[in-house]
């Protein structure tokens, strides 16, 4: 009898590692792949809320100019040719906000191209 307890116990207790080991209820997941459209004067969305510690994509795609994304607090940047998605990783590590900007003159309304990214913890 003490043995078929060792056995239930012992099949429970590798149910329990396995669900760890396949990360069963552990919700932070792979990369977050985020689109974002950049037009003559906006990015699409222009806040983007992230999680602190999850690896990050962003996929660009600009439909009218070679615009550019700039995100000093972080030290991305990156070249938006139209036609093509330019892809842009980074794992934020701390929670705050970081204001990103079009940093290749677009024309009149280039000022106002600008966003923001939250990591959230
Ligand atoms: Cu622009």
């Amino acid at each position: 009898m003490k043995t078929l307890w060792r056995v239930v116990l012992g099949v429970g207790l590798s149910g329990i590692c396995l669900g760890a080991a396949l990360g069963v209820g552990n919700d932070a997941g792979g990369e977050q792949v985020i689109r974002v459209t950049a037009q003559r004067f906006t990015f699409t969305p222009n806040e983007i809320v992230v999680k602190k510690g999850r690896p990050v994509v962003l996929e660009f795609s600009s439909l009218d100019f070679v615009h550019g994304f700039n995100i000093p607090s972080l030290k991305l940047r990156a070249d938006l040719p139209p036609g093509k998605i330019t892809r842009v990783r980074f794992t934020p590590d701390r929670a705050g906000e970081h204001p990103f900007v079009c940093d290749n003159f677009c024309g009149e309304g280039h000022e106002d191209m600008h966003g923001r990214i939250v990591v959230k913890e």
